[in-house]
C-alpha cells in the first residue's frame, strides 16, 4: 500500500438517546472513552475517537441529543448538530432496532433529509431481535430517507462491527493521518476526568440545568511529593441562580460532586487525587468553541 492512497476522514455518529452510540465507539476504541449513563445527553459533540489501521483513519465525532428545539438551547445544540454533518465525510445513524421507530428518530430523519453527506444506517441491537423483525424494521427504515448503507450490528457484543467499519472506510476519501497513531482521543484524560465531573454535577443537581453545565478541566499535575494528582478543572454555567444551585447553601452541592468525581477519577488515574473545583458563570461559554478547532485541526 503506497502512502498516498492513505484515507481519512471525519465521521458523525447520530442517533436518540440510548440507541448505543457510547457502546459502539468504546467497541471500536477498545476503552472507555465516551461516558456511557442512561441519562440522556451525558456527552456533547465535543468526542473525538481516533480510529487508525494501516490504511486509514477515523475520527468519530459523537452528536448526541438531538431532539425537537424545544428552548434555546436545544436550537444552539441543532446548529452545532448540523454544522457537525456538513463537516464530516459520512454520518452513522444509529438506531435500536428492538424499539419502534420513534419521534426521535423521526426528527432525526427529517434533519437528514438536506444532506448530501452519505449516510450509513445502522441497525443495533440485533442480538436483542429475531431476524424477522430485523428485516421488518429494515423495511420501515428504507422508506425514510435514501441510505448509502444499512448495516445492522450489536455494539455491545462487536457482532458486525468489523464489517461496518470497513463500509465507513469505503466512503473515506484520501487524507493524511491527523492524529499520531497511538492517539485515541485528544486530551483523553482531560477529557474523560470532565465528562466525569459533569456526570457527578448532572446526577446531584436538578432537572433545570444539565444542559446548561459545561466542565473544562485546566490542570492535571502529578504532586511527586504527596503522589496525588492535582486536578483544577471548571464547571460553567449561564446564569447566576445556576451557580447557586450547583455549588449549594454553603457549599454543601459542590462538595458532593467533587467527593464523588474524585473517587471516579482517582481509578481513572489509578492515583490519589486533589481535586479543586471552581464554578463559572459564562453566558455563551458554548459558543467559545469553534467547530474545528474542537476537532483537533492545527494551522
Ligand atoms: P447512547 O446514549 O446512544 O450513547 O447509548 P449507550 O451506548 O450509552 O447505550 C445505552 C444502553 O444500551 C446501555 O445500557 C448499553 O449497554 C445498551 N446497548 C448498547 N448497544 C447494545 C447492543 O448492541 N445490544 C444490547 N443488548 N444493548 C446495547
Ligand atoms: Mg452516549
Ligand atoms: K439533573
Amino acid at each position: 500500500m503506497s502512502e498516498d492512497k492513505f484515507k481519512s476522514g471525519f465521521i458523525s455518529i447520530i442517533g436518540r438517546p440510548n440507541v448505543g452510540k457510547s457502546t459502539f465507539m468504546n467497541k471500536v476504541l477498545g476503552q472507555k472513552v465516551a461516558i456511557m449513563s442512561d441519562k440522556p445527553q451525558t456527552t456533547r459533540n465535543k468526542i473525538q475517537g481516533v480510529y487508525t489501521t494501516g490504511q486509514s483513519q477515523m475520527i468519530f465525532i459523537d452528536t448526541p441529543g438531538i431532539h425537537k428545539p424545544k428552548h434555546q438551547l436545544g436550537e444552539h445544540m441543532m446548529k452545532v448538530a448540523r454544522n457537525t454533518l456538513r463537516e464530516t465525510e459520512v454520518i452513522l445513524f444509529i438506531i435500536n432496532v428492538a424499539e419502534e421507530i420513534g419521534r426521535g428518530d423521526e426528527f432525526i430523519i427529517e434533519m437528514l433529509k438536506n444532506t448530501t453527506t452519505p449516510i450509513i444506517l445502522v441497525l443495533n441491537k440485533i442480538d436483542l431481535v429475531h431476524p424477522d423483525d430485523l428485516i421488518k424494521q429494515i423495511e420501515v427504515y428504507k422508506d425514510t430517507l435514501e441510505f448509502s448503507e444499512i448495516v445492522p450490528i450489536s455494539a455491545l457484543q462487536g457482532n458486525n462491527v468489523d464489517k461496518l467499519l470497513e463500509v465507513i472506510e469505503s466512503y473515506l476519501p484520501e487524507g493524511p493521518m491527523y492524529y499520531p497513531e497511538d492517539r485515541v482521543t485528544d486530551h483523553p484524560e482531560h477529557f474523560i476526568v470532565s465528562e466525569l465531573i459533569r456526570e457527578k454535577a448532572l446526577h446531584l443537581t436538578s432537572q433545570e440545568i444539565p444542559h446548561a453545565i459545561g466542565v473544562e478541566v485546566e490542570k492535571m499535575k502529578a504532586n511527586e511529593e504527596g503522589g496525588k494528582v492535582h486536578v483544577q478543572a471548571t464547571i460553567y454555567v449561564e446564569r447566576e441562580s445556576q451557580k447557586g444551585m450547583v455549588i449549594g447553601k454553603g457549599g454543601k452541592m459542590l462538595k458532593e460532586i467533587g467527593k464523588l468525581a474524585r473517587v471516579d477519577i482517582e481509578n481513572l488515574l489509578g492515583s490519589k487525587v486533589y481535586l479543586e473545583l471552581w464554578v463559572k458563570v459564562q453566558k455563551d461559554w458554548r459558543n467559545k468553541t469553534n467547530f474545528i478547532r474542537s476537532l483537533g485541526y492545527r494551522d
